[in-house]
């Protein structure tokens, strides 16, 4: 922060008022006058390689939320906490040893690996995020480098393992989340005040290089690592070992993606480099929230992914979700078109009890998206924003000339105005069940589009087929590089 003001003034002093007048664009300083940075971005612009071309292609993923905070579910000594019950332990402020003997009861008699993936695919979602250790440092594979996992339960088994091999058969990609806090681990630090902090601190980041290289090389089919537990004090003083970690996962996984709440700069600067610029792969600040369509299609400059709970704020397993607002499948739908029409990825969170089977709800909604995107996956799957303006019936995708129409709210009128750029025109309307559609240009660029005749009773689409004139500015192709 300090940083940018230095490089805010210092542009002021240079280009004079207009440009110092422009609110927080991304890019403050002509690049010549960019400060130098040892641990700021790697790459300007989004990366175009195969890997990350299938990242984003696959637009639709779950994640899991799977450790020892299933077990309670939330309560602790009889009290319930309606905090997020990954966080158990430290809402009821319960000690990492209490804690962690709740390794003696896992034991998930009905975990089947083909069966997680089998709900996987039925849901139509492209990549599954697993935790393979949350801040509680359990870990779901035999780590060589501490006793808090798996092997060392009653289930014994690699349930990584398991679930890797699993979902690959089911041609699902794998993602691992890894959270570098470690709340079992003596040696994290929050802050680095002293001599032995900074000792403590420099063997716990050999201790979580050793876990990642042995991920990185048990698993070697991983697409991408999520990290988290990334934003304390201790962390952002080392900014440098987290643009080594980056650079050490690339090299033994050429092109595995990162996401950008690994790093900090030289300056403890989170995401965006000092100079305003993305670190790692695609931003991943968009967490149960999104970009608001109209006012801030900056996203659409660099790749993202945003991440949702069912509950408004559940990841791990809690035993009551009737203690708070639960989305229905029409909601979370909307939430994956809206994503996608700004250039993003959804990633829909599960959180499976500790038998190792889902909740009934979870289940019901993992069938519904799936049902949908079957259907509908068409404007969904390799696709991007559209360039158009949006309107209040719903939401635009795009896939080079066809534009998506994904309708969410059905006119009192059969019309639904569509407005496009100058040079961009409709010239044919489907529904995906092959339903001719209307089509009448009402002023210069403005259009009625026919709503259906036959509409199910849930969000429908409708296919433009559109032509680009030579010449015209298209913000879709802009938003492609
Ligand atoms: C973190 C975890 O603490 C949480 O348990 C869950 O795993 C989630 C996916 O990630 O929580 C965060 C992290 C970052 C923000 C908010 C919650 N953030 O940047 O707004």
């Amino acid at each position: 922060m300090r940083n940018q003001v230095l490089a805010f003034a210092f542009c002021s002093l240079i280009c004079g008022s207009t440009f110092a007048q422009q609110k927080s664009p991304q890019r403050m300083l002509p690049a010549e006058q960019e400060m130098t940075l040892q641990y700021g971005a790697d790459r300007l612009g989004k990366r175009h390689d195969a890997a990350m071309e299938r990242f984003r292609d696959n637009r639709l993923g779950a994640f899991i939320h799977w450790g020892l905070y299933a077990i309670p579910g939330g309560e602790w000594n009889g009290k319930v906490y309606n905090g997020a019950a990954e966080w158990l332990k430290s809402w009821a402020k319960v000690s990492a040893d209490e804690w962690l003997k709740l390794m003696d009861q896992w034991n998930p008699e009905k975990f089947d690996a083909k069966k997680w993936a089998r709900m996987a695919k039925e849901m139509g979602v492209k990549y599954v995020k697993i935790t393979t250790k949350h801040h509680e440092g359990f870990c779901l594979w035999p780590s060589k480098y501490t006793k808090y996992t798996v092997a060392n339960t009653p289930y014994k088994k690699d349930i990584l393992g398991e679930l890797v091999d699993a979902y690959n058969k089911e041609g699902i990609d794998v993602h691992f989340y890894f959270s570098v806090m470690d709340w079992s681990n003596p040696d994290y630090r929050y802050d680095i005040k002293t001599k032995e902090d900074e000792e403590a601190f420099r063997r716990f980041l050999e201790f979580t290089d050793n876990q990642l290289k042995e991920l990185a090389t048990r698993y070697p089919t991983v697409k991408d690592f999520w990290f988290d537990g990334t934003w304390d004090a201790s962390i952002k003083k080392n900014g440098w070992w987290t643009a080594h970690v980056e650079r050490m996962l690339k090299e033994l996984l050429p092109g595995v993606t990162i996401n950008s709440r690994l790093r900090a700069d030289d300056y403890g600067k989170r995401h965006f480099d000092s100079n305003g610029h993305l670190m790692g792969d695609y931003e991943s600040g968009y967490e149960r929230r999104l970009p608001d369509p109209v006012k801030d299609l900056k996203v659409t400059k660099w790749d993202w992914e945003a991440c949702m709970t069912i509950p408004e704020n559940q990841w791990g397993y809690h035993k009551d979700w009737s203690l708070s607002y639960v989305k229905n499948p029409v909601e979370v739908l909307q939430r994956i078109v809206h994503s996608v029409s700004m250039g993003g990825n959804m990633v829909v969170n599960f959180g499976p009890q500790a038998d190792g089977d889902f909740r009934p709800e979870e289940k019901v909604l993992a069938e519904a998206i799936g049902r949908w995107m079957k259907k509908n996956g068409e404007c969904i799957y390799g696709c991007d924003y559209a360039g158009l303006e949006k309107q209040d019936w719903g939401y635009y995708t795009r896939k080079g000339n066809d534009v998506y129409m994904v309708v969410f709210n059905l006119p009192f009128s059969k019309w639904l105005t569509v407005k496009t750029p100058r040079g961009l025109k409709p010239v044919e309307a489907v529904t995906l069940d092959g339903q001719k559609v209307k089509v009448v240009e009402t002023t210069n660029n403005e259009y009625n589009v026919a709503v259906p005749e036959k509409v199910a009773g849930e969000p429908f689409v409708i296919k433009l087929k559109v032509e680009t004139v030579e010449g015209a500015v298209d913000k879709y192709k802009a938003a492609l590089t």
